[in-house]
């Protein structure tokens, strides 16, 4: 294991790689547990680099076996060979050949980095950092290489063999039960791209033909038995292919398209050239085991990671502080897919609710960073939501900012100009600089500053003058390392409302025309001040429009501008703000007060219900009240989180109770029509009705466990069976524990869909649950080393379980750092990310804050923790 490293990389250092590796002949005689690797290399001096410096390779945990220098074996004195470092002092000043052996143990790498097992497959993971596990390299993005890769195995073994680019040659290996394949990719690639699969795999083929019409051949390998499941993911990757071909007029380059599922992966998936693999739980689905929040994860990471082979791996970045070059402009390009083939309002909402549910936590705490961080320790704690979601933001925001079509001759100009290099944020922002004539380096703050702005607004009307003044002031909070803020370029999407629901014109001398016309302020300032004229009467403000820019808004407006939004915005996103809005007012004055008053939502609710078969995906949203996280977020100190829990039942027990007939009604009228089909109009009309049966049961525990108990009997999907199951979860009882049984007998060996048993059974918000998730942790199905496993169990209890995981006698915490401890010497970035579950911790009331306070410390005060451990550990103590 890589030991703890002292020394901080920062972006200032930057230098460029002193040599070149121009193409890599890769030979692996695949093994369990004695794999060996050769590398040829093909070396020279980088002009850019320091024409004195030694050649210095990366290596991770490595064996050298040998190395030659064109063609003659080095003796031991002419280079220095450690586990982590390949060094010679001297080499040609001409360009030259290196080959290096090494020998690795796949089967014991526990890690999942570099080469590794998942059942009796071998396959790879080399981002970050991976590749330097398998051979000493140049494992940095910023050297390009052709890969060519032969790997030898024995055929019942793995009689499917893969590697990056396309198929060139495969035979027997006379007299043995050996066989071997040869994969040449032609595109220039950064290591961290590379990947190999071994295995005895099951494989779902199809075709796709492309713009200029070439025929590429698809392919998913899965777990035998299991192809049929993989039907939803391959259709996902054809109208993936399709539409970067129309909205971004992005061909496929290759001749074949290889997609790998395994179950045993520390993160979604991972888009090595021509062959991405997968997380199963990205790939695997059927009505019968996935949910349609499932299907909609598939059809998401598919893009994802195939929208990488443009953004991402034909211009990758120069460093990993660019990550967010390909991820954030990635992940803007799936949620642009997913809203094109779903609903855009839904699919906004969902979006806007994860960025607030972990990026604006995490900008607000210890583990604060900006979009593009200047320093790291360990780079694998840097693939979070500010790097993803918030980096996503950032490109929304410019497209709003110069408009669309801009915003599509930029990327235009990013792909002719940058194809084929390692790219940096300036680079990019430099295309759409050119696109628009606008000057971006004000923009550009974006990157480099963290925290979430806060922008404070007041609006004034003048009856007499007919006029409307608008304030606005924004500000951010210092986070570590940061104490100054400037103002960033916040685009506020506005829109007035007049007495009668009218869209006013908007009028106003302080304001472009261009601003005017589009509805689009721009605050760059601390402060601006925007009067409105020819306003009839007190107008009722929409701000922040489809959420045009990352930051908080406050105050919210007052409820009866809420109620009024809710029922006549434009905008279905606002509509959506607005009942949470509601809901929150609701809550938190329960809090203040003890008292619930929530007339004004759930009247706004009955008339949303009674149209809900305009959308019923946005009414289910509307009737989705904020999480446990939620409230503590808005909270922001002196969380105690079963006072928020309290007053959020309550809530929901209110809603149930005066919204009852009209739940009932909508519960009959959108039941289950037949047979499954997972499209987004189907999944709105499930998520209403199964919103409804959560809320009848809040309001009515007898009638909501009947009908509970009947859907699950009868639910002819996993959508609805988890829903009923859940609901049965929060009702507890004989039945509860009858329903958890049989649905374990029913799906026993599924690993995935015994994963949503650990999870719905970790989130029982009673006294009771943390001893039953220690007691699951014994269940033959668990098992630390899968990361799907912890996750579902583990990290359900801690994000998805306030109350448990905060209880007061810290069994919770005390649980959490077991967990972590034992996780960190197999797999550190588990162990890390597990952790980083208490990075809010500042926020909580003093008791819960001394007692996680203490377990960070003792985490801290471990000898021989991994450096990706270490690195969260302190940054969370601050
Ligand atoms: N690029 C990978 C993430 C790799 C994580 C390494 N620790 C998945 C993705 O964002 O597509
Ligand atoms: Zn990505």
């Amino acid at each position: 294991m890589r030991h703890p490293s002292t020394a901080a990389i920062r972006l200032a250092d930057y230098r460029p790689a002193d040599f070149a590796i121009d193409s890599v002949e890769l030979d692996f005689k695949l093994h369990p547990t004695k794999t060996r690797v050769t590398a040829r290399l093909a070396l020279r001096r980088n002009p850019a680099g320091d024409a004195s410096a030694p050649l210095a390779l990366d290596g991770d945990d490595l064996t050298l076996v040998g190395v030659t220098l064109d063609g003659v074996a080095l003796a031991p004195g002419d280079y220095e060979a450690t586990p982590d470092r390949l060094t010679l002092a001297k080499v040609p000043d001409a360009p030259f050949t290196l080959d290096i052996e090494t020998e690795i143990n796949p089967s014991g790498n526990t890690q999942l980095s570099g080469l590794y097992r998942s059942g009796s497959a071998y396959c790879t993971q080399c981002e970050a950092e991976g590749f330097r596990r398998i051979t000493y390299f140049l494992d940095r993005p910023d050297v390009l290489s052709v890969y060519t890769t032969r790997i030898e195995a024995a055929k019942g073994e793995a009689p499917i063999l893969l590697s990056n680019g396309n198929p060139v040659a495969r035979g027997d290996i006379a007299g043995t039960d050996r066989h071997y394949a040869i994969w040449r990719d032609p595109f220039r690639k950064p290591s961290y791209l590379f990947a190999l699969v071994g295995g005895d795999l099951g494989v779902l083929r199809d075709s796709f033909t492309t713009m200029t019409g070439r025929k590429v051949d698809l392919a998913i390998y899965v777990e035998h038995g299991k192809e049929a499941r993989a039907g939803y993911a391959m259709d996902a990757l054809k109208r993936s292919m399709r539409w970067d071909e129309e909205k971004f007029g992005r061909e496929y380059d290759l001749d074949v398209f290889n997609i790998v599922a395994v179950s045993d992966f520390n993160m979604g998936a991972m888009e090595n050239k021509g062959l991405n693999i997968f997380n199963d739980k990205y790939v695997l689905a059927s009505a019968d085991t996935a949910t349609d929040g499932d299907y909609a994860g598939i059809e998401g990471v598919i893009a994802h990671e195939y929208f990488h082979n443009w953004t991402g791996n034909r211009i990758t970045c120069r460093d990993w502080f660019q990550l967010c070059l390909k991820e954030g402009l990635t992940v803007f390009r799936d949620q642009e897919f997913s809203a094109d083939m779903r609903s855009r309002a839904v699919e906004r909402i969902g979006d806007v609710r994860g960025l607030r549910l972990a990026q604006f936590p995490e900008d607000a705490g210890p583990l604060a960073h900006p979009v593009r961080p200047d320093v790291y320790q360990e780079i694998n704690n840097f693939y979070t939501a500010t790097v993803y979601e918030k980096g996503a933001e950032i490109i929304r925001m410019l497209r709003v900012l110069i408009g669309e079509e801009t915003f599509r001759r930029g990327m235009d100009l990013y792909f002719e100009r940058f194809d084929g290099t390692a790219a940096t944020v300036e680079d990019f922002l430099s295309c759409f600089a050119a696109a628009s004539g606008r000057d971006l380096k004000h923009f550009a703050l974006w990157y480099s500053q963290a925290g979430t702005p806060v922008v404070t607004t007041a609006g004034d009307y003048d009856a007499a003058a007919k006029t409307f003044t608008l304030k606005f002031q924004q500000e951010t909070a210092p986070t570590p390392g940061q104490s100054e803020k400037k103002p960033v370029v916040i685009p506020i999407a506005l829109a007035l409302f007049g007495e009668n629901g009218q869209k006013l014109d908007l009028v106003s001398d302080d304001a472009t025309p261009t601003e005017l016309a589009r509805g689009l302020i721009e605050l760059d300032a601390a402060e601006r001040v925007i009067k409105f004229r020819e306003v009839p009467s007190r107008p009722v403000v929409s701000l922040l429009r489809g959420f045009s820019a990352p930051v908080r808004l406050e105050p919210a407006p007052a409820n009866e501008d809420l109620e009024r939004l809710l029922a006549l915005d434009d905008d279905p996103f606002n509509r959506w703000q607005a009942a949470q809005g509601l809901a929150l007012r609701a809550i938190f004055g329960r809090l203040e007060t003890g008292a619930l008053d929530a007339k004004g939502l759930t009247e706004a609710l009955r008339s949303l219900l009674a149209k809900a078969e305009d959308d019923p995906a946005l009414v289910a949203q509307a009737l989705s009240l904020p999480s446990d996280i939620d409230l503590a977020r808005e909270k922001a100190s002196d969380v105690d989180p079963d006072v928020l829990f309290d007053a959020r039942m309550a809530l929901r027990a209110e809603i149930g109770r005066s919204l009852g007939a009209e739940l009932e009604a909508i519960y009959a009228r959108f039941a289950d029509e037949g047979a499954y089909a997972p499209d987004a109009a189907s999944a709105g009309r499930r998520a209403l009705r199964n919103v409804a049966l959560d809320l009848l049961a809040a309001g009515d525990c007898e009638k909501g466990r009947a009908l509970a108990m009947a859907q699950f009997e009868a639910a002819g999907n996993m959508t609805d069976r988890l829903a009923a199951l859940a609901t049965l979860a929060l009702l507890g009882g004989h039945a509860r524990e009858e329903a958890f049984a049989r649905f374990y007998a029913q799906y026993a060996g599924d690993a995935l869909v015994i994963d949503k048993w650990f999870s719905l059974q970790a989130m029982i918000p009673e006294a009771a649950t943390t001893q039953r998730v220690l007691s699951l942790m014994s269940h033959r199905e668990f098992s630390l080393a899968n990361p799907n496993r912890v996750r579902a169990l583990i990290g359900a209890f801690a994000n998805g379980n306030l109350t448990r995981f905060h209880a007061l006698d810290g069994s919770g915490y005390d649980l959490l750092t077991s967990v972590v401890l034992q996780v960190d010497p197999k797999n550190p970035q588990l162990a890390a990310r597990l952790l980083s579950t208490l990075r809010s911790w500042r926020t909580m009331e003093s008791r819960r804050r001394d007692l996680i306070e203490a377990r960070l410390k003792h985490i801290v005060a471990q000898e021989n923790l991994s450096a990706d451990l270490r690195d969260i550990a302190t940054r969370a103590l601050g």
